[in-house]
């Protein structure tokens, strides 16, 4: 069974009109009859998400939508679905099955450039197309793309698929989550408080993930929770190059830790993989000239029931309140849900979105660009509140 987090899979939307096989086409990619296959147009209605493994590509997450095509009111919902997973689309597949009318697919084609999201082009039922390479050279004709030849009915050109997907995908692996901070040989120590938060029996994924990558590099890796940090520095004959810890207990660590050992914590180093850092740094400062008439979203990727003590939905407004005024008012909006209308908050407070691909993090954070909106992230807002943010090692 492959276990990949669906945050660390490459999302490849199937993107195209309704009925021209998408559906069929994920089912022939996975070898599954995953999606629901049927001649009516509008079949799928909402996204569809599939996790496999491509070769050559790894592990993927497919995302079939429902045809850009739709039309009257529930059609322009579905419609605004399949758009909004543009948000997080690693790769594309634009699928057709005639060369006809091809303004919808320039459209999106358009879109798909402005976005960057790097797109296969892909002409499905061969099986029933007469001449083929007439139809290729007419796609080629009004979008400047030579489409794959594929047919989901009897799998021909589906190998084909998958390297196009592949060779579209490059060789974008993403980097090291501690990056310059840690080198090989170093000692490396993770001060990971337990706290009611913490999952029962288990670590979270930022710090799995942070222990996988030190370990790909041949540090040594010691952990300790706050209450053990002075005695588990004691023990090691030399102090370590790094401390990571969790940023409620920056505050705590920074004053315990040998001068020498750069500090950082599990959300910035989520932050310097997942999204644009310099902009979030940027945000923090944002903060300051909060009002007590301000209003802040809180933003975050995981729609876990909320426990007491909870660092987006208390100990970071209380932190915020207490400088800035009790009268601030905090939005909570959880899971995919994220709010079209930017504008009406003077800060966006992220978490640092291990649930989430690198992609929709960054769309996020261009959505608030775009809008003029100060983003910055759980971490990086606790360390600007605690005064220590220019003592933090950035990746
Ligand atoms: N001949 C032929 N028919 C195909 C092929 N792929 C799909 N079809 C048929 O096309 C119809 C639509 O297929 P779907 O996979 O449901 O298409 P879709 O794009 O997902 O459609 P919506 O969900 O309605 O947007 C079905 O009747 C399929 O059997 C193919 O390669 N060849
Ligand atoms: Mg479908």
């Amino acid at each position: 069974m492959n276990n990949a987090p669906q945050s660390l899979r490459r999302h490849i939307a199937i993107f195209g009109r309704r009925n021209v096989g998408k559906s069929s086409l994920l089912n022939a990619l996975t070898g599954q009859q995953v999606a629901i296959v049927s001649p009516e147009a509008g079949t799928t209605t909402d996204p569809v998400n599939r996790a496999m493994e491509i070769l050559p590509l790894g592990p993927c997450l497919l995302i079939d939508t429902a045809g850009f095509d739709d039309e009257g009111n529930i059609g322009e919902l579905r419609n605004e679905r399949t758009h909004r997973v543009l948000d997080q689309a690693d790769l594309a597949l634009l699928v057709m099955d005639q060369a006809q009318d091809l303004s919808l697919e320039k459209e999106w084609l358009n879109e798909l450039r402005r976005l960057e999201i790097p797109t296969v082009a892909v002409i499905n039922k061969t099986d029933s197309i007469c001449d083929i390479e007439s139809v290729v050279g007419q796609i080629y004709n009004a979008l400047s793309v030579t489409p794959i030849k594929v047919s989901a009915k009897n799998h021909s050109g589906i190998n084909d698929l998958r390297e196009a997907l592949a060779q579209a995908a490059g060789n974008d692996e993403g980097g090291s989550l501690t990056a310059g901070l840690a080198k090989p040989g170093d000692i490396v120590m993770l001060v990971m408080p337990q706290d009611p938060q913490a999952p029962k029996g288990r670590l979270i994924l930022p710090q799995v993930q942070t222990i996988r990558d030190l370990l790909d590099k041949h540090c040594t890796v010691v952990s300790c929770d706050v209450d053990s940090l002075e005695k588990s520095l004691d023990a090691l004959h030399e102090p370590p190059a790094l401390i990571i810890t969790d940023s409620q207990v920056f505050a705590q660590v920074y004053e315990k830790k040998p001068e020498q050992s750069l500090l950082t914590s599990f959300s910035v180093l989520m932050a310097g993989t997942k999204g644009n850092i310099d902009v979030l740094i940027e945000g923090a400062k944002a903060i300051d000239r909060l009002t007590p008439q301000s209003r802040v979203l809180i933003s975050e990727a995981c729609t876990h029931a909320p426990m007491s003590e909870d660092i987006g939905r208390e100990k970071i407004p209380r932190m915020i309140r207490k400088k800035f005024g009790n009268s601030i008012t905090f939005d909570i909006h959880a899971g995919k849900d994220y709010p079209d209308d930017l504008q009406q908050y003077d800060l966006i407070v992220h978490c640092g979105a291990c649930m989430f691909n690198r992609r929709l993090m960054l769309s996020r954070i261009r959505r608030a660009q775009e809008q003029g909106v100060a983003i910055t992230n759980y971490g990086i807002a606790i360390a600007h509140l605690q005064g220590i943010l220019d003592k933090v090692s950035i990746p």
